[in-house]
């Protein structure tokens, strides 16, 4: 094993959890997600190594090998997890970044918290990273990294990703610690956005709250130049082409339908419980079809998967209750005996279960407020080889930008996310299959791998 690597990925968590096997001991286990797919090759290839926190508070662990990665844990400890994890990242940039959709935090011990771990991830980069070698730093946790990084090792090349939206710069500029955020961005020669506008955004906060100069999508600072310009991530089409046609899939998604109550149209929404995602506001545009009449009970039923997410934030606490009210009322008021058109579920699947209930649904609806990408919108269309089936989505998810052929809506807009539902749900086979081909040539050319290659050859190459 080498102690340096010439290729570092730093993010908030290893790309492993630990499990218990039924003989009671612990193992590591890669966590699903696109990003470990398209960024494992890449790792194997040049004996990368991945730094990130390991899953357990207050537990130092020592560096490990999985999977053909070199794996550095960084420790947290419990209140580290409270505030720099569960405050500063998720109740402070994460609702700022996401329009304000709901109230960020603004608390100088939260801030506090956040420099210091982001600092104790720059020194264990430094340790890790080989002489001139290639760093890249994800998302939103890390922001103050890339100029902590560069002032302990200058020689390197550091690229950045942000996984969720940059945000106009009226928005940006209530965070108190506006300035240190953009100078640590600086910090890398790459700064990668979802959409140019993110890219855009950022290239503008620079001019106004540093004063720098820029050349189209180039800032300098300090003689040097940074760039910042879109990536758009994806997904792993050819995965879940080839594990949708497994015939125990195809199996599963018959019985979902049939365990339904064979509706005619069965619709799915597929989120972590968060506010950002619009939840609440799809199934509101659902349950007036039902009160209007214009879906008839028994005729349709919406399936919503809301995977748990960051439980003790206070906002997720208020999210669940709110959302749990609003189905408890719709099923009470349109049920009938052996039927609720409603089906709400509170839990985690696995991919298998959930590439059958893409393959089962008619309808997918992806209704974000803002979301960086959205994933579920992809992964969607990666599984719809028989070109049937409609996806409903959000102008304001990143995902938009690539998939025109979808019935396009604004979440805040109760009458068109009923019109375009009712479309979807009524639209021929012929026009499904004219705007699932097009959409899925897209994601298949524009996949995963080509994310993280575009990315690191204009990090490398720049
Ligand atoms: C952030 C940005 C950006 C969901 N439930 C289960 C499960 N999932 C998987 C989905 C999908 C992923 O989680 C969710 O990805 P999204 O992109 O939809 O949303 P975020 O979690 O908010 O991701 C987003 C993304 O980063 C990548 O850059 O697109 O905008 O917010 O892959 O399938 N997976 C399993 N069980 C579940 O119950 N196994």
């Amino acid at each position: 094993m080498k102690a340096r690597s010439s290729f570092l990925i730093v993010a908030n968590r290893l790309p492993v959890d630990r499990v218990v096997g039924a003989d009671g001991a612990a193992a590591w286990r890669r966590s699903p997600g696109g990003l470990v797919t398209a960024i494992a090759p890449v790792m194997q290839r040049r004996e990368g190594a991945w730094l990130g926190w390991h899953g357990a508070p207050g537990e130092e662990v020592k560096p490990f090998d999985h999977d053909g990665m070199h794996l550095v844990p960084v420790p947290l400890s419990a209140a580290e997890v409270e505030l720099y994890y569960e405050g500063f990242s998720n109740a402070t940039i994460w609702p700022l970044y996401h329009d304000v959709v709901a109230t960020p935090i603004y608390s100088r011990v939260l801030w506090d918290a956040y420099r210091a771990v982001n600092d104790r991830f720059a020194r264990a980069a430094a340790e890790v990273a080989d002489e001139n070698a290639v760093v890249w730093i994800q998302d939103y946790q890390l922001q103050l990294v890339p100029a902590m990084l560069r002032k302990l090792r200058p020689d390197l090349r550091i690229g950045f990703f942000l996984h969720i939206p940059f945000p106009p710069v009226e928005l940006f500029w209530q965070l108190p610690w506006r300035r240190e955020i953009v100078e640590g961005l600086l910090g890398a020669d790459l700064v990668g956005f979802q959409r140019p506008g993110g890219a855009a955004n950022f290239v503008r906060l620079c001019r106004r709250l540093l004063g720098l100069q820029h050349h189209r999508n180039e800032v300098e600072l300090d003689g040097r130049r940074i760039r910042a310009e879109a990536f758009p991530i994806s997904v792993d089409f050819s995965e879940l082409d080839t594990l949708v046609r497994e015939p125990s899939i195809v199996a599963r998604a018959k019985e979902i339908r049939s365990e339904l109550g064979e509706p005619e149209h069965m619709l799915l929404g597929v989120d972590r419980l968060d506010y950002t995602k619009g939840i609440g506001q799809r199934l509101k545009a659902f349950s007036e079809l039902l009160a209007d009449g214009a879906v008839k009970p028994g005729e349709a039923v919406f399936v919503q998967i809301a995977t748990p997410s960051r439980e003790r934030v206070e906002e997720y606490r208020r999210l669940r209750n709110s959302i749990e009210l609003q189905v408890g009322r719709i099923n009470g008021e349109h049920s009938q005996l052996g039927h609720q058109p409603v089906q709400y579920l509170h839990q985690s699947y696995n991919r298998r279960e959930l590439a059958a209930l893409y393959f089962a649904a008619d309808v997918m609806v992806v209704t974000p407020l803002r979301d960086g990408m959205n994933l579920v919108a992809k992964e969607y269309i990666a599984c719809r080889h028989d070109l049937r089936g409609s996806l409903v989505l959000s102008e304001f998810a990143g995902a938009a930008d690539e998939l025109k052929q979808a019935f396009s809506v604004n979440p805040y807009d109760v009458e068109g996310m009923k019109r375009a539902m009712l479309t979807a749900m009524r639209a021929t086979p012929h026009e499904l299959s004219r705007r699932m081909r097009s959409m899925r040539r897209r994601v298949a050319t524009y996949n995963v791998d080509r994310w993280a290659g575009e990315f690191l050859a204009a990090l490398e190459g720049g």
